[in-house]
């Protein structure tokens, strides 16, 4: 049996360009708490992603549930069912209540047209997700914020380095979220950021990550402790140096298995959505009816196989047992995402992976369908 393959792997640089990195920690005795290397990624990311101020983080999660209270979000948010379980999380934790809002079935983000209809008294915030890193009409999203006072909070923790009409897709929203997961396009293991567009901003947000601390006596929020360690950061710092590399590692892969998917019919690859750098961070396609086998059966065909594409993002989070049961979250309501959850499959893609490797995933796909053919 060949190996498996799984539908990402960490860039990992080489260990001994680490070493460095961690003997300056051991020397400075400085493991936490916006140390030396915390404010150098800070700095580094600012740069490298075109963005005014950025707040780390020890995840995305933690970013997200602190960009809420940062805010001040109260009552109701909209949001996509057609993500990550820890943003519709966020809002729970914030005590806030998410309304689930339909996706567009190209970009497969929040539909802007379905937005206005959700809105209540109650509405204070949207919360799109840039789904794959494609990203949502942010044009469309900010008019609606503008014309009902709303605020807006991305959760970019697809969308490292995502460009679009020359400038960062970060810099739109009153925040943007990234996550450093180790399953993300530039990861510290753990690790996430606020990207705010005022000094004010980030220094809310900076008190907020550290319990609320101003000075050694005074706390002025409720704070957690979002804090990236030394480590992470570090970490971060040695990415960036290798993250072209491994972007352009992950465009060819995109590239052949455009190509090589192309020759079979009812396997549609999501297209990019108007960026003018992407990331190739996921590799999303949509087993349409023309395929012979149905999209679970073909995710089954290809575990069998050794390959663990994976489901993203089915189920819904609407579906989830805590969210089930919201007027916005029924199945009727939200046809479109309920649709594409049926038929998406991520396929592997990450640097490591190699020309032959892709063409085995497309065999497997060509294969599973002539064999549903012959019996
Ligand atoms: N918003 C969005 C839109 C998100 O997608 C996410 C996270 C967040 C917010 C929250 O950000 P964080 O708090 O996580 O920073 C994974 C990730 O755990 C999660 O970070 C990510 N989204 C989500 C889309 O995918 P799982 O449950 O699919 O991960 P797992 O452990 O099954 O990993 C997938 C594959 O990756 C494995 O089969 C093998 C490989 N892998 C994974 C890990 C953790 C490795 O090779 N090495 C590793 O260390 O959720």
């Amino acid at each position: 049996m060949n190996k498996p393959i799984f539908v990402t792997q960490p860039y990992l640089p080489p260990l001994q360009e680490f070493i460095p990195y961690l003997e300056s920690i051991w020397e400075s005795k400085t493991l936490t708490n916006g140390g030396p290397m915390h404010q150098r990624l800070e700095a580094e990311l600012c740069a490298h992603l075109g963005v005014k101020h950025i707040s780390l983080f020890a995840n995305g999660t933690l970013a997200l549930v602190t960009a809420l209270q940062a805010l001040r979000v109260t009552g109701e948010v909209i949001t996509t069912p057609f993500s990550f379980v820890a943003g519709a999380h966020s809002l729970l934790w914030n005590g806030l209540k998410p309304v689930f809002v339909d996706i567009d079935p190209v970009t497969l983000n929040l539909d802007p047209g379905k937005i206005e209809a959700a809105i209540t008294p109650q509405t204070t915030a949207i919360m799109p997700v840039h789904c794959f890193g494609n990203p949502c009409d942010v044009d469309a999203i900010q008019q609606i914020a503008d014309n009902y006072n709303l605020r807006v909070i991305y959760d970019a923790a697809h969308a490292f380095g995502v460009t679009a009409r020359g400038q960062s897709l970060l810099n739109h929203g009153d925040l943007s979220i990234l996550s450093f997961h180790a399953t993300k396009v530039f990861n510290t293991f753990e690790g996430g950021a606020i990207v705010s567009p005022d000094a004010k901003t980030k220094q809310r947000i900076d008190h907020l990550k550290n319990f609320g601390f101003v000075d050694e006596v005074s706390v002025v929020a409720a704070g957690i402790n979002g804090k990236m360690s030394e480590i992470n950061a570090s970490f971060g710092l040695l990415q960036l140096k290798h993250l072209s590399h491994a972007v352009a590692r992950r465009r060819e892969f995109d590239r052949l298995y455009r190509q090589r998917l192309s020759r079979i019919p009812g396997i549609h690859c999501v297209e990019p959505a108007g960026q003018e750098t992407a990331n190739y961070s996921y590799f999303p396609i949509l087993v349409n009816p023309e395929y012979r086998l149905t999209r679970d059966e073909l995710y089954e065909s290809m575990k069998g196989y050794g390959i663990r594409a994976r489901r993203y993002f089915y189920p819904l989070i609407s579906s989830f047992p805590m969210y089930r049961g919201l007027p916005s979250a029924g199945p009727e309501q939200l046809p479109v995402a309920t649709q594409l959850a049926r038929r998406v499959i991520c396929l592997p893609l990450y640097p490591a992976m190699t020309e032959e490797d892709v063409d085995r995933i497309v065999s497997v796909i060509e294969a599973a369908e002539k064999c549903a053919l012959a019996s």
